[in-house]
């Protein structure tokens, strides 16, 4: 665990800014099982942490990333988006899931407007290109731009022209990277709909522990026989995970279903979710 309060004494006045990533996952501000339903509740209870902790102290800033949930997963893979253009077919459904994304951004943004936090709507075309379903170019103007100005940038997960494949899916986590690249954020707080990171799935472990501190070596644990393997998609996620660690103060995997949780892992508290240690 870092000491806050001393590296901010180590840094001179004039650069005492303390940068917030923040990923509002599609489990917490969607119904996931119910397609484009928003969960306005959960939504602007976080909404309102991220204001208590922005009016905290001043110099604070805050990205906000959001995921898709029911607004973009379930067409996404109804229309197989991610793997890129086939055919005339798919054509309706990525234009639905743009349209869709955006609803869910609107809510998003006028959930934190509600709460006087001044958020503003950075569709992820304008920070990454995307070729070959990889990042290709990166821009993050408009996003320093916003955060010189004192607003909180809030960008997303979408489907996106890909410059190879015709379109695909960006998800939020490669903006969360990028942007922890760029900003070296104080500290990156991922908000999901369980307590962090388990050593298996706790939705089909019912023996599945918490991981309180996420090491490379901890990962190593969940591919025992005896429990779920470690898919790929699981090892690339804690890979980003990990590089995410490395580019932040403090990073942390939190249940955003939980009041105070949020604001108590933005400020340093201790609380139960996951504390990566990479
Ligand atoms: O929920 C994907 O973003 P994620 C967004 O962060 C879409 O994986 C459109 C499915």
């Amino acid at each position: 665990m870092h000491d806050n309060i001393a590296a901010a004494r180590m840094r001179p006045e004039s650069t005492m800014t303390e940068t917030a990533l923040v990923k509002l996952g599609g489990s917490v501000i969607t119904w996931k099982d119910r397609v484009t339903t928003f969960s306005r509740k959960g939504t602007d209870a976080l909404s309102g942490e991220i204001s208590r902790y922005l009016g905290a102290s001043p110099g604070r800033r805050v990205v906000v990333v959001h995921g898709g949930g029911s607004f973009g997963h379930v067409k996404a893979k109804r229309y197989s988006l991610s793997e890129g253009m086939r055919d005339s077919s798919q054509v309706p459904g990525f234009a639905e899931v743009r349209n869709d994304m955006r609803k869910l951004n609107l809510m998003v943004v006028t959930s934190l407007l509600g709460r006087g936090v001044s958020a503003v709507s950075i569709p992820a075309e304008g920070i990454l290109g995307v070729s070959g379903a990889h990042v290709s170019s990166e821009d993050f103007s408009l996003v320093d731009m916003a955060l010189e100005k004192n607003f909180v940038p809030v960008t997303f997960g979408d489907a996106v022209f890909d410059a190879a494949l015709g379109f695909t899916i960006l998800s939020g986590d490669k903006l969360m990277l990028a942007l922890s690249r760029h900003l070296h954020p104080d500290v990156s707080v991922f908000c999901t709909d369980v307590d962090g990171v388990f050593d298996s799935n706790p939705a089909v472990d019912r023996e599945a522990h918490l991981i309180r501190h996420l090491t490379p070596s901890s990962t190593i644990s969940t591919s025992s026989s005896s429990r779920a393997d470690v898919t790929g998609e699981m090892a690339g996620k804690l890979a980003v995970l990990f590089e995410i660690g490395r580019n932040s103060g403090r990073t942390a995997v939190i249940n955003g279903r939980v009041k105070g949780r949020l604001l108590s892992a933005l400020s340093g508290r201790t609380t139960v979710g996951t504390e990566v240690l990479p």
